[in-house]
């Protein structure tokens, strides 16, 4: 089947299964341009959910398809590339995060989104990295467990000086893997180019960015600019979004490692064959889906 044919019968099939299609911001230029609603994990999952679509097909990483699920219980909720995992959701674990809480019993567990669906439901607070400051400066607890990003947690940290944060050593290897090095070689190729970075990456990084950001928060902050250049500090995948909003502006990629390969898996013709097939469908326990809702709707309350 040529490209044209599968897009046809992609949006036949979705009709008549009553579905709506996700893709996340780092998915291939393709999935996004064919998605309902393309956008970061938790807005994906929230939009999605105030659909009165029957079947949620999700392009993009286990754990975004499992919040979809927490968010959407009564929703048949299918993940096109069934082995796109996230390396860094996979550094912590429920046995991690127990040996945590028995370590600092007063501390409130704050778990990025960025989890599984069983790490989030023994937390108290689910949070992303839009909303990871304000929520940790909000919550009643003097004493944060931030898990599972350390890049993120020490983000947080430096901004909200006033609480205690304990931190684990995971990260996400595509950011983490930038050097303070690349911003200043890559500024001095174009030294009249902003940059923009996630979170996620190294503490270093971000002290030499002129901004940091979740990728929502990058979006707003070079559509908002006058910049014509713009050097972005986070997958490649959002630049299809960036190009869209900004076709009179130019982006670079800050490293050519900023590219998720679990984030490329889904091809089109693999949304086509989920959505005939109905298979890949993402079942989690009713408690998991109770509790981790229950992390996440405090997260609303206090962010
Ligand atoms: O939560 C998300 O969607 C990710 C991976 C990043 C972000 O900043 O939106």
């Amino acid at each position: 089947m040529d490209k044209e044919t599968i897009i046809e019968r992609i949006q036949e099939l979705k009709k008549s299964k009553n579905a709506v299609i996700l893709a996340h911001l780092y998915q291939n230029d393709e999935i996004q341009e064919l998605a309902d609603f393309t956008g970061d994990s938790l807005e994906l999952s929230r939009k999605a959910a105030a659909t009165d679509a029957d079947v949620i097909v999700f392009c993009g990483v286990r754990f975004m398809a499992e919040t979809a699920k927490i968010l959407s219980p009564n929703k048949k909720v299918l993940l096109v590339a069934m082995n796109a995992g996230c390396p860094l959701a996979d550094m912590i674990t429920p046995k991690d995060v127990l040996e945590m809480k028995n370590k600092y019993p007063q501390a409130a567990v704050v778990t990025y989104v960025n989890s599984s669906a069983e790490v989030k439901a023994i937390s108290d607070y689910c949070c992303t990295s839009s909303n990871a400051i304000g929520l940790v400066r909000n919550i009643p607890e003097k004493e944060v467990i931030f898990i599972p990003d350390m890049n993120l947690g020490s983000y947080v940290k430096k901004n909200v000086p006033e609480k205690t944060i304990h931190l684990n050593e995971g990260y996400c290897p595509i950011h983490h893997q930038i050097n303070e090095q690349d911003v200043l070689e890559i500024r001095g190729k174009h030294p009249n180019a902003p940059v923009y970075v996630h979170p996620e990456c190294k503490p270093e990084v971000s002290a030499q960015a002129d901004f940091v950001g979740s990728t929502a928060a990058i979006l707003k902050k070079v559509l908002q600019s006058v910049a014509k250049e713009v050097i972005i500090g986070t997958d490649k995948g959002i630049f299809y979004r960036l190009k869209k909003e900004n076709p009179d502006k130019n982006f670079i990629l800050l490293s050519p490692g900023l590219y998720c390969n679990d984030m490329k898996m889904t091809r089109l013709e693999d949304v086509h064959e989920v959505l005939k097939s109905m298979k890949n469908e993402i079942n989690l326990n009713a408690n998991i889906i109770k509790s981790a809702g229950m992390a996440l709707n405090r997260m609303l309350k206090y962010s």
